[in-house]
């Protein structure tokens, strides 16, 4: 799966409208399912309600999910457990639990089977980075990426599956739900919801349509400004200046684009963070960077808007191995290792920087020699 940091979403097409739910506005389709849900449940789960996302929640599926808690317990009076599943790696992601004090369970420890309902953010059950147990109840989902193309496969069944692909953060699609529902907003639920759009449309400055830019403002002005601050710029642990070394050490340019291929790394989050950091770059149109964590090749691709969108440009690199995704000038991807020997990751590189290379080949400038510069030169 993408990291969550590059997850598979669309551009945005300027408008952004809901599925239509038995002609009824969103949040009252889904008052029924949740009442319906709560109906159907014994005595003992009926109050019971679980809130999951995708593996490594990013901002967005982490302020998703204190956006349904909130409209849950605000508008239903329900108890809700929020699990999540795999390591939050980001500084910034971390901050975010931290300050804002979330409440989160880890996935592992959870039964699924005795919750009255199972809602799910930022991500489908299609994803191969989300694991929502056949046995729950999964009544709801909310997320704004493309659904994956598996013609053979239905989709699961979820009485109320709203996908807004035209929507710059799921986050934004929560805040309506509160909106409409008339939730008063707390300033922890609200500083969890700007983090999602901030970081999803990049401050509105991508994917962003009306509704994004209403929920940005809306939900900043109800958000503890000091928090938010103290998100926007965390400590940085030892192991990120180790790992911006040895990024500035091998990263090569080659015309319009860096390649920054790392070798092993402790933190795969550092692979998206050393992309946003080399695109920065003056005369850098596009950052491809990748390292291996366990037995994965991880990838993180940027590009900037004169260079074009990031999904099909992954699509190429990778040419036809490992899973991908991507939305507007932001992709990820993921290489299946066969082992994480030394010789196997740089045999990886070797085929990625190939097919990076070749992938532009058409951008190259006369007189850049084929193995690039190297930064530090
Ligand atoms: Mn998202």
């Amino acid at each position: 799966m993408p990291t969550p940091a590059d997850e598979p979403h669309q551009d945005a097409p300027s408008q952004a409208k809901a599925e239509p739910f038995e002609g009824m506005a969103p949040h009252e389709h889904l008052r029924k399912v949740v009442l319906a849900a709560k109906e159907q449940a014994t005595e003992e789960l009926r109050e019971q309600f679980l809130v999951l996302t995708h593996r490594g929640p990013d901002p967005d599926a982490l302020g998703a999910c204190e956006g349904i808690r909130c409209l849950l317990t605000e508008e239903f009076g329900l108890q809700v457990t929020v699990a999540t599943l795999g390591q939050i790696h980001r500084a910034e992601n971390q901050a975010m639990v931290k300050h804002l004090g979330l409440e989160l369970e880890d996935f592992e420890g959870i039964d699924c089977t005795q919750y009255a309902g199972v809602l799910l953010v930022d991500t489908q059950p299609e994803f191969g980075h989300t694991v929502v147990p056949e046995d729950c109840n999964l009544i709801a989902l909310f997320d704004h990426h493309v659904p994956p193309n598996r013609p053979d496969e239905e989709p699961r069944f979820v009485a109320h599956r709203d996908v807004r692909l035209n929507q710059g953060a799921t986050c934004s699609v929560i805040y309506e739900y509160l909106r409409e529902s008339k939730v008063t907003i707390d300033p922890k639920t609200a500083g969890a919801l700007f983090c999602g759009i901030r970081y999803d449309t990049a401050d509105l400055s991508r994917n962003s349509g009306d509704l994004d830019e209403e929920a940005y403002h809306a939900t900043f002005h109800l958000a503890d400004r000091e928090k938010i601050a103290q998100i926007n710029n965390p400590q940085l642990p030892r192991h990120y200046y180790v790992e911006l070394a040895g990024a500035l050490t091998v990263a090569r340019q080659h015309g319009p684009l860096v390649l920054a291929l790392m070798g092993k790394v402790d933190n795969p989050e550092s692979v998206a963070e050393m992309a946003d950091f080399f695109l920065r770059m003056k005369g850098c149109s596009w950052v491809l960077a990748g390292a291996a964590f366990g037995d994965e090749y991880i990838l993180s691709l940027r590009t900037d808007y004169a260079f074009g969108k990031a999904y099909p440009l992954m699509r190429r690199v990778l040419d036809g191995t490992g899973s991908f995704g991507g939305h507007g000038h932001i992709a990820g991807g993921r290489i299946k290792l066969e082992d994480d020997k030394e010789s196997t990751i740089r045999s990886a590189e070797r085929m990625l920087r190939a097919s990076a290379l070749e992938v532009i080949g058409a951008e190259l400038e006369d007189g850049i020699p084929p193995e690039g510069r190297l930064l530090t030169e």
